[in-house]
């Protein structure tokens, strides 16, 4: 048996290193491989059973070309070059009579790599001059807060968790959604480590705290400066720090005025005495580390609350101390080189428009004009599934005039509205080169199986549309290894990261570290921000035209506005705040049609508290409906205190086609939040009631 290096590529921060077992051609074993930092030799529940993915026998093969109305399912075998001329006069034609901006293509994180996302994602449609896609689904508004206020993206390693006396781990659920840093925090938590969870559900990892907070879901910025107000009000901060590190503190130190815990109670909904506990606790007790992730920023306040959190280690003191400051991504750490990835410097057209990714369906449906978009070519995401406001989407996509491509693994949700079909690879059937968000090891993928079927990789087939659309540059030819190489050099030319590994070493062993891992973030006191410090007082947002310092507005949303089925049915008071936060066995939509894993989630269901169901003769494996003005699904109650009373939860990634034609996101907002064009699923009101029989 040959044994092959490779790399999880799934949207996580743990970015695993995995072995594939492969015997006569045929992938007959995964695992986990040895002696990395993260990985330690273990797989999640999702990846274990990998090769049920890979072989599944949904599996597409072939191109398909569509025969019935769109969404009707009807299709017909086509080959490649039947299917890559059909895309070419469309294109051809809609660049004559559009321009190229006519053409959007949209994708995200069904693969994390260099080649098969990154590049795959940027050179072709640069020099096309298709419509950009504002990837700002997931957490591009903690993303602009925490650059805004350190500059970077910068996260202590797993490892150091075990040096923290106290850990709060704020909206993230990292049991489902980082399990390999769980070790860490077990071992933490053995050292005497206290941990709290702070999250409106009490999740997997809320179950092992030995504090579960719950506030009401998008009130984390007014907690969060409510636990500042009592810092200050107690003269708990390090003055000396703020003077040397930030730079704000005095408008900062005004701005909490705002913010007694007698506020901050009531709009979190927790006690006065519970927010003066937590900020003694979190002042108190040194070294205490802020985990967060991108669910908690998922509504209208998320860059404002992250911005919040971000300052709560400058007022203590506590960035760059070990087993201190603030836990979120490491994706700052290494940047490959830009122009090696996109090569927008040889580019003809100009940066063309962006596109919000959260707003497709009424980008389709003529919110994007002059030109509007005429065709969508999709890879690597499921947007009738993932994107909010589904009932917009699916609209957009039943659009006559609307040519879609859809290359994915799977006959998916979107796929069912395409007008040509193209097979994927899958991560075992291609080559490519990962970089994590957790942590700062770079894995190497190996293509360990010959591609299934006529199945291709997105690289090979932007090099396939460059050469139909009669783009002869060299920069649109490389194979993947060739990228890789070239992206590599110029990365290592200009980042001494680079210069203690060689890609030759990656490639050999699988997996290598370009930081140490007992390396901690702003040790040495360097923000690369305008001031050079913590800015408390961001002068990126000033210049934005946001507010600079931190704060928390009443917002919410209830999908009536401006909706197509409003109704005045029921009244605001009865209404829910629905979160929809990550399922733990799939990875957004990407695993939720595998049996094994689908028969271990169960139902698509709803949390509801037992108060909210016994008003309304709920019991658990009822049948009910979560509707707002944006419309409705059908999902199994289970009657929990696992959510607060007014909060129902139910998590992200299922199939509508698997779920009576429609989940979650057919009432989820596409309205943007307050910084980065982000999206605000978990600032979602809804309506339930009962099934009638
Ligand atoms: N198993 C699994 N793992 C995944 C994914 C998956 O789908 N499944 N998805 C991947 C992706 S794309 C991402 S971005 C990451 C996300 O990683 P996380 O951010 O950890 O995941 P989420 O479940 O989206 O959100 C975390 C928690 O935020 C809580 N929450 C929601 N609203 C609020 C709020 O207003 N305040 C507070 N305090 N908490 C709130 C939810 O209840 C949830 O438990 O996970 C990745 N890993
Ligand atoms: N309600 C709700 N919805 C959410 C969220 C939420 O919190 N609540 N979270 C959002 C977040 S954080 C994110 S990141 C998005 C994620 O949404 P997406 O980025 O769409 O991710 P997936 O749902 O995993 O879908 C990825 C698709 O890519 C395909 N794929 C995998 N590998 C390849 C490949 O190599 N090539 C090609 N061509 N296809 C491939 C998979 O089969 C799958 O169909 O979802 C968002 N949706
Ligand atoms: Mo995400």
């Amino acid at each position: 048996m040959e044994r092959i290096s490779g790399a999880c590529p799934h949207d996580c921060p743990d970015t695993c290193a995995v072995v594939t077992g492969v015997e006569n051609g045929r992938a007959v074993q995964f695992s986990a491989a040895g002696e990395h930092p993260v990985t330690q030799g273990w797989l999640c529940a999702k990846i274990r059973p990998y090769l049920d993915h890979i072989y599944h026998p949904d599996r597409l093969l072939h191109p398909l070309h569509r025969i019935g109305p769109k969404g009707s399912g009807e299709w017909q075998a086509i080959s490649w070059r039947e299917a890559l001329a059909e895309i070419g006069t469309h294109w051809r034609d809609i660049i004559t009579n559009y321009g190229a901006e006519a053409i959007l293509p949209y994708s995200y994180s069904g693969t994390l790599g260099l080649v098969q996302m990154g590049v795959s994602s940027a050179r072709l449609w640069n020099r096309l001059g298709a419509s950009r896609l504002e990837r700002s689904i997931c957490g591009a508004a903690a993303e602009s807060a925490v650059n805004a206020t350190l500059g970077v993206r910068r996260s202590p390693s797993y490892e150091q968790v075990t040096h923290s006396r106290l850990i709060i781990i704020w909206g993230h659920n990292p049991v489902s959604t980082a399990p390999h840093f769980i070790p860490f925090l077990r071992k933490a938590q053995k050292n005497g480590c206290k941990l709290i969870v702070i999250d409106p559900r009490r999740t997997r990892t809320a179950v092992g705290a030995d504090w579960h907070i719950a506030p009401k879901p998008g009130t984390d910025g007014a907690l969060a400066l409510g636990m500042a107000h009592v810092i200050v009000q107690e003269g708990l901060q390090d003055e000396a720090w703020l003077a040397e590190h930030t730079s704000g503190w005095p408008a900062y130190r005004e701005r909490l005025d705002a913010y007694p815990p007698s506020r901050a109670a009531a709009i979190s909904g927790l006690s006065e005495e519970e927010i003066v506990e937590l900020a003694r606790l979190y002042a108190g007790v040194r070294p205490g580390m802020i985990k967060i992730a991108d669910g908690l920023q998922r509504n209208l306040n998320g860059g404002q609350a992250a911005r919040a959190i971000c300052a709560l280690p400058a007022l203590t003191g506590q960035y760059g101390l070990l087993g201190g400051g603030l836990a979120y991504s490491a994706s700052g750490a290494l940047s490959w080189n830009s122009a090696a990835v996109d090569h927008w410097t040889e580019c003809p057209p100009p940066p063309a428009r962006k596109v919000n990714m959260n707003r497709l369906g009424a980008a389709l449906l003529g919110e994007v004009q002059d030109p509007p978009i005429q065709s969508l070519f999709v890879f690597g995401s499921n947007p009738a599934a993932i994107a909010p406001n589904a009932a917009r989407v699916v609209a957009g996509l039943k659009r006559e005039d609307l040519f879609t491509v859809v290359h994915d693994l799977f006959l998916t949700d979107t796929a069912d509205y395409a007008d040509i079909v193209l097979p994927a690879t899958s991560q075992l059937e291609q080559t490519d080169l990962h970089k994590a968000y957790g942590h700062t090891t770079l894995a190497y993928n190996q293509q360990a199986i010959a591609p299934l079927g006529e199945a291709k990789s997105n690289w090979d087939v932007m090099r396939l549309l460059a050469r139909e659309m009669g783009l002869a540059n060299d920069w649109l030819q490389q194979s993947a290894e060739e990228v890789i190489s070239e992206v590599w050099a110029a990365t290592a030319a200009e980042n001494p990261l680079l210069k203690d590994i060689s890609l030759d070493e990656l490639q050999r062993v699988g997996h290598l570290p370009y930081a140490p891992a007992d390396e901690v973030p702003f040790a040495d006191g360097v923000y690369p921000t305008p001031s050079g410090k913590v800015e408390l007082y961001s002068s990126v947002l000033a210049e934005q035209g946001l507010d600079p310092l931190p704060r928390w507005i009443d917002q919410d949303d209830d999908g009536y506005a401006g909706s197509e089925n409003g109704q005045d049915r029921f009244p605001y008071d009865d209404s829910f705040s629905l979160i929809t936060s990550a399922a733990h066995h799939f990875v957004t939509s990407s695993l939720a049609n595998q049996q094994g894993l689908l028969s271990r989630e169960g139902d698509p269901f709803v949390e509801v508290h037992p108060q909210d169901a016994a008003g309304r003769n709920i019991h658990t494996g009822d049948l009910v409906i979560v509707e707002n003005g944006r419309g409705w699904c059908e999902l199994r109650a289970v009657v929990s205190n696992t959510v607060r009373p007014g909060v129902l939860a139910s998590p992200k990634g299922r199939w509508s086609k698997f779920s009576g034609g429609r989940n979650v996101n057919w009432t989820t907002p596409d309205t943007l939040g307050d910084m980065a064009g982000q999206s605000t699923f978990h600032s979602n009101r809804v309506w339930l009631r009962k099934k009638e029989n």
